[in-house]
């Protein structure tokens, strides 16, 4: 059968050869048949629709073989072009300005490819691949490479056509999506301030272009979501002025045609303790600056009960004087107009959003309610509310009753022997009460705005049967080591720890594995294996966070009992207790040594919201602060389904990989420890479901300066995140493995004639590479080993092929009429 064009096809002189490339979702059929003989293809393609038919022209005959030969000309000039460019990639790259991939680079030593990226970045030049692998060091100043001519530029590309690019691995991703129908899932990694966000948002702008969303709408409601998340959670620290207090993971859903129809996100740990307090230097979540002034700018800070001479506490670190300056802050109201915005583009009711405005309000409004002792004859340790306008402002925008919330506050019930009974709170307690009140209301706001964007952006056009692809963005917060470390700072580093530990397993661990399964002769490299640090913290009974969950469990227990837990039970080098630091400890961490201060770790992980606060706000006449306490507001991951699509991936992984979902959570009493681990199995087995592409981002400087390269800097993150490992392993392994039936389908063209129909063997796969004139490549015992630029090449070869029979077929079509 021959390749039918549509009816609707245009002449030869419209064809653009564009139009008909494989990229772009028009995926190789193998069923076509291709003749790259204009004679064959006449004689076997065309012939019944010319039996019948007067006989050709000998004019018109010589005419198609010129074509055939132009066609021949054009590609033979184009490939010999490429191939020289490639000609850098089999050997070494020799001209050392222009090294965009360090697993060319002659000598392989850490300060030779420091120096390298400190050219480049010098140049501006931010991006340099390390094999398939994107080093992204951040500029620190605006760049006029993210501009539609460079989206353009991007598309469809071969990845030697242009510099290395974040753009560039947005379309890997995409082409790799819908070319093997396949999930796939970009993981940006590296310290605070870094650039991972940039990145992520980088990356959605282009997926949102390559998936050619229908309508205008769907493209832009996606492109704003990250904006509106990272509003809420997102905050000004001493490393990063806008940095992620939350893990996010946006999949990007997808036809399997590669249109794109919906997102999705999950979001991860929100650090909530940051609503009541904030470290020296630091501010509290955006959205509260944005909301204050926004709503002083339109004259309507009296109706959410807010006062612009008096900035609330909760926004009040001692150490940034703010105060008056919020509520004129013309960068805080334009953010708060947009924010809004994003709002309602997404597809939010006013009505939710009064909601959202008066639910912040009351936070705001709950951190200034105070306390003070109450002595009786009976009883020294009961509190009172000084400022009852307060507790009657937070109560009228939460819709609950006063004396209701001063009772929730001020007291707690007790049952017992089956009697329930009323105990007065200290103002310690009441403080508690309160501050754990706005904590929880803050962090179920947060879920329930991802829940409602992911109803909002769910789609609709994908049917059961046809589940469509997807590409999901790991955006997570990055390594942090502050003069002070808390629970918070644990968290995040354990899951950075993760992060690196699946990038490694990826890398080192899977690949050479099979390499040795399949007894194909590779170098094996060495590198920095931190599971020991896994187990230090995740495993169980021993690790660290269930000797913080059986502590927490302990009316008594208190953080010193839980650092001197810590010290009897986790005997290895990793941790220890530093002399002179009250309540300290240190963990060695695959990114640096950071010391932890374990103060505030029992309460933070045990993280109660008192029952009494609970059924208040269920009495609440306001729905979404009903909502906020009913729903039960947990992840969204189906752990049943995720961990089957988990079992299916990974051809070749070793079966014992650690810290993979294996459990699952009861999710009903549950520690911060116990559900951030709930969190990282969800995490994971939604990122080994999908085929795994790596960005690192490297921060030049602690001074977040443009133009400044600190060698020593870079060189501590490149050493850590193994860079210059993988770029050994990329240089000496291979990145593509295709099962022997697999390959042959795919490129038994470019050897054999359509008909035949050659045996899966090594001898065919052997056949067709050497047809191809490619080297350094392997054979293994069921697949064929290829280096990243060898699959590039044998697609263009393909391509080639398909397109010309197309352009040909097109040809003679149009004398057929
Ligand atoms: V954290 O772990 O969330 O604290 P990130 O996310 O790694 O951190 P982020 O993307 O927020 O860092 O980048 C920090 C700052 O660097 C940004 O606010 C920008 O000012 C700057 N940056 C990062 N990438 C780029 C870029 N490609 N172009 C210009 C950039 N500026
Ligand atoms: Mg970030």
């Amino acid at each position: 059968t021959a390749i039918e064009l549509g009816d609707g096809d245009p002449p030869l002189s419209d064809l653009h050869p564009m139009r008909y490339s494989l990229s772009g979702g028009h995926d190789f059929d193998p069923d076509f048949e291709l003749r790259p003989n204009v004679l064959d293809l006449l004689q076997h393609v065309f012939i019944k629709q010319i039996v019948g038919r007067e006989k050709i022209l000998q004019k018109q005959l010589i005419e198609l073989i010129d074509l055939n030969q132009q066609i021949g000309v054009i590609e033979k000039t184009r490939h010999e072009r490429i191939h020289t460019k490639r000609g850098g990639h089999m050997k070494t790259q020799t001209d050392p300005d222009e090294v965009d991939d360090l697993a060319t680079l002659e000598v392989l030593d850490e300060n030779i490819v420091a120096e390298k990226l400190q050219i480049r970045y010098g140049r501006d030049q931010i991006y340099t691949y390390v094999g398939d692998i994107l080093i992204a060091v951040n500029p620190f100043h605006k760049m006029e490479i993210y501009t539609p001519q460079y989206t353009k530029m991007y598309i469809g590309a071969k990845r030697t056509a242009n510099p290395p690019h974040i753009f560039a691995v947005a379309d890997v991703a995409y082409q790799s999506m819908v070319s093997y129908n396949t999930d796939q899932c970009i993981v940006i990694s590296g310290e605070s301030g870094a650039g991972k966000t940039e990145s992520a948002h980088l990356l959605v702008q282009q997926l949102t272009v390559l998936g050619k969303a229908n309508n205008q709408t769907l493209q832009e409601k996606i492109l704003l979501v990250n904006n509106l998340v990272e509003a809420f959670g997102n905050a000004c620290t001493v490393i990063n002025d806008n940095s992620s207090r939350f893990g996010k993971y946006l999949e990007m859903k997808f036809t399997c045609g590669g249109t794109v129809v919906g997102a999705q996100i999950s979001e991860y740990l929100l650090e909530k303790s940051r609503v009541i307090h904030q470290a020296v230097g630091e501010r509290n979540f955006h959205i509260f600056y944005y909301i204050y002034a926004g709503l002083a700018d339109r004259k309507k800070l009296a109706h959410y009960k807010l006062s612009d001479s008096k900035t609330p506490k909760y926004l009040c670190n001692e150490h940034i004087k703010l105060g008056p300056d919020i509520v004129s802050n013309t960068f805080y109201k334009e953010q708060f107009d947009a924010v809004e915005q994003c709002f309602k583009v997404i597809g939010f009711t006013l009505e939710e959003l009064g909601s959202v405005y008066s639910t912040l309000a009351a936070i705001l409004n709950s951190g200034d309610i105070e306390f003070s002792p109450v002595a009786t004859e009976h009883q020294t340790d009961k509190s009172d509310i000084t400022n009852i306008s307060v507790l009657d402002n937070v109560a009228s925008l939460l819709c609950i009753r006063s004396d209701e919330l001063q009772e929730a506050l001020t007291s707690h019930c007790v049952v017992a022997r089956g009697e329930t009974i009323v105990r007065p709170n200290t103002v310690e307690k009441a403080a508690e009460v309160r501050d754990a009140m706005g904590k929880a209301l803050y962090g179920r706001l947060f879920s329930w705005i991802v829940n409602r964007i992911n109803s909002l952006l769910r789609p609709d056009s994908i049917g059961e049967d046809d589940k469509g692809l997807n590409i999901g963005i790991l955006d997570i917060f990055g390594f942090e080591n502050f003069k002070k470390n808390s629970f918070e700072q644990l968290c995040i580093n354990i899951a950075n720890e993760q992060i690196q530990f699946y990038f490694n397993q990826h890398i080192f661990a899977w690949e050479q594995d099979e390499y040795l399964n399949e007894e194909v002769d590779a170098r094996m490299i060495e590198y920095e294996d931190n599971r020991p640090l896994l187990d230090l913290f995740l495993q169980k009974p021993m690790g660290m966070l269930s000797l913080l969950d059986e502590e927490s469990r302990f009316p008594q227990a208190t953080d010193q009992t839980l650092v001197e837990k810590f010290e009897d039970n986790l005997k290895t080098k990793s941790f220890w207790r530093p002399k002179r630091v009250d309540l300290g400890f240190g963990i060695h961490h695959y990114a640096g040594k950071v010391i932890y201060n374990a103060s505030g770790f029992l309460a933070k992980n045990r993280d109660m919201l008192p029952a009494d606060i609970v059924l208040l706000l269920r009495s609440s006449e306001n729905e979404l602060t009903r909502k906020l306490v009913t729903h039960p507001l947990t992840k969204t991951g189906n752990l049943a389904h995720t961990k089957a699509s988990f079992l299916s991936v990974q051809p070749g992984e070793p079966g014992d990989t650690p810290y993979h979902p294996r459990e699952t959570t009861n999710m009903r009493t549950q520690t911060v420890a116990s559900y951030f681990r709930y969190s990282l199995m969800d995490l994971l087995s939604k990122m080994v479901a999908g085929q795994p592409h790596f960005v690192r981002c490297i921060k030049p400087n602690n001074d977040r300066q443009s133009n400044k390269f600190d060698r020593e800097k870079v060189l501590v993150q490149l050493r850590y995140t193994g860079v210059l490992e993988t770029a050994k392993i990329r240089r000496q392994g291979y990145s593509h493995r295709i099962l022997f039936a697999n390959f042959i389908k795919r490129y038994y063209i470019l050897a054999f004639h359509a008909h035949e129909e050659p045996a899966a063997t090594q001898e065919t796969c052997a056949a067709i590479m050497e047809k191809a004139k490619l080297e350094n490549w392997a054979m293994g015992k069921t697949k064929v080993f290829l280096k990243y630029y060898h699959v590039e090449h044998l697609n263009l070869m393909v391509q080639q092929a398909t397109q010309r029979i197309i352009l040909l077929q097109a040809y003679v079509r149009g004398w057929l009429g």
